[in-house]
């Protein structure tokens, strides 16, 4: 489903050649070009569109004019002619005059990583959230990039803006997209209050929340799939899923928790669209403990961490307990370069096709969560400590011992960290 007029109708018609510009800029980044450009495959085939070659280009800097090198652009006209492409799709971010001057010397339609990124997450968001959040990423992207009277102006088409008297056609249309900017905006707040309101009452009840995240493709919904049996959708495909999904997981004792699957991660996330998410991707920042799924055949596995890791900091989630899964460990190549993982404390090896593995997954999940349990020797009139006792985990017995009152607690680690530790002083002597 398309929701705005703004996207960059990469539909099934389109037939890309895929271009990179290598700079020494590039190769000091994080993300190995090679990789890079076979993953911009990936997404432009995501996106539907027919892949048919690529070409890269080293140089020194990108051409402020052209992005790549004046003789690299007349090259690829020959190369997009002979093949009859009608789209190029560049694995860097252009600025809007590249764009335009790339359209004109071209004759194709010029798409960059971001702009891909963003047409992709356009198809796939279902939910009010994800399209508002969608929207917002693509205006943000499209605003700096507004600027003379180029084809670039088209892609608005007739959704938004009409000439108002006096002022000029780009006026009108800059004015337009600030003022939509800022109504999705709070439409965005509405909703991140109620999922905040949500989120509060699912704690206040006391019930667990362990958050799925990690790079996309790497298995995260299959996990929440075969661990609670949840109808969600799974795909062989970048960016599957968008919007969040919380289902309950039952843990070994019997317990339950709460499961939620989020949106993948991906390198050179655009920025715009991890600001439009930050909403949804708060909840992770609320979990008690973060399942970061990887995908272990990967030849990127290593950069895809780092990648997933960086995020995780950037929403300020790094402190919190971590379980790093290496998932699809039943395709991992044993003769290749990558160190085999091994089982650890905060680590577990698995398929999310084994049924044993799913069962130490529970299992594991359960120790991570559980923290010690404690006895406390608590004076019966000190109210607030009771009270504080009954906040920091879960009583599992109680006992009237003259003044006092014997409460044993299975501890919640993360709850007793932050201010749970006054009870230290009544821990009950063995
Ligand atoms: N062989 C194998 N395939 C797996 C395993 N886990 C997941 N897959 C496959 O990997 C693909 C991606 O799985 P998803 O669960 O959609 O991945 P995801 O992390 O949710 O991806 P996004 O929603 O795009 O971020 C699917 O084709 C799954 O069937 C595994 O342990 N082994
Ligand atoms: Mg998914």
């Amino acid at each position: 489903m398309r929701q705005t007029t703004y996207d960059t109708d990469t539909d099934l018609h389109d037939r890309a050649v895929l271009v990179s510009l290598v700079t020494p800029e590039v190769k000091r980044g994080s993300a190995d070009p090679e990789h890079s450009l076979q993953e911009l495959v990936n997404l432009a085939e995501t996106a539907g569109v027919e892949v048919l070659t690529t070409m890269t280009q080293n140089k020194e800097a990108r051409d402020t004019k052209w992005f790549i090198g004046k003789g690299k652009v007349e090259e690829l006209k020959a190369l997009t002619e002979e093949l009859g492409a009608t789209t190029a799709i560049f694995d860097q971010e252009l600025s809007g005059a590249q764009v335009r001057n790339l359209e004109e010397a071209l004759d194709l339609k010029i798409i960059d990583r971001t702009q891909l990124i963003l047409d992709i997450f356009a198809q796939r968001a279902k939910t009010r959230e994800g399209i508002i959040q969608v929207e917002l990423a693509q205006l943000s992207y499209l605003l700096p990039r507004l600027s003379g009277h180029g084809k670039n102006l088209s892609r608005l088409g007739g959704g938004i803006g009409t000439r108002g008297p006096g002022e000029t056609k780009l006026e009108t249309d800059r004015r337009h997209i600030r003022d939509r900017i800022s109504d999705l905006k709070s439409v965005l707040d509405e909703v991140v209050r109620h999922r905040t309101l949500h989120r509060e009452r699912r704690r206040k009840s006391g019930v667990q929340q362990v958050a799925l995240v990690g790079y996309t493709n790497a298995g995260k919904s299959t996990l929440l799939r075969e661990l609670t049996s949840a109808d969600v959708y799974v795909e062989n495909q970048l960016f599957a899923t968008l919007d969040p999904t919380s289902r309950n997981l039952e843990l070994p004792s019997g317990k339950e928790v709460i499961l939620t699957d989020t949106v993948g991660f991906i390198q050179n996330l655009p920025h715009d669209l991890v600001a439009a998410f930050r909403a949804t991707l708060e909840e992770v920042c609320e979990a008690d403990l973060v399942l970061h799924v990887v995908d272990s055949s990967s030849p990127m596995r290593d950069e895809q961490m780092a990648v997933v890791d960086k995020i995780l900091g950037d929403l300020g989630a790094s402190d919190k307990p971590q379980l790093t899964i290496y998932n699809k460990i039943d395709l991992f190549n044993a003769d290749g370069s990558d160190l085999m993982p091994a089982n650890g404390q905060d680590t577990l090896v698995i398929s999310a096709f084994n049924a044993g593995d799913l069962l130490r997954l529970r299992e594991t999940i359960q120790n991570k969560l559980s923290g010690d349990t404690r006895t406390f020797v608590l004076p019966a009139e000190r109210g607030d400590l009771i009270a504080l006792a009954y906040r920091t985990g879960e009583v599992t017995h109680q006992e009237i011992d003259g003044d006092s009152l014997l409460l044993t607690v299975e501890l919640n680690k993360q709850d007793y960290e932050v201010h749970g530790y006054k009870l230290e002083a009544y821990i009950k002597q063995q």
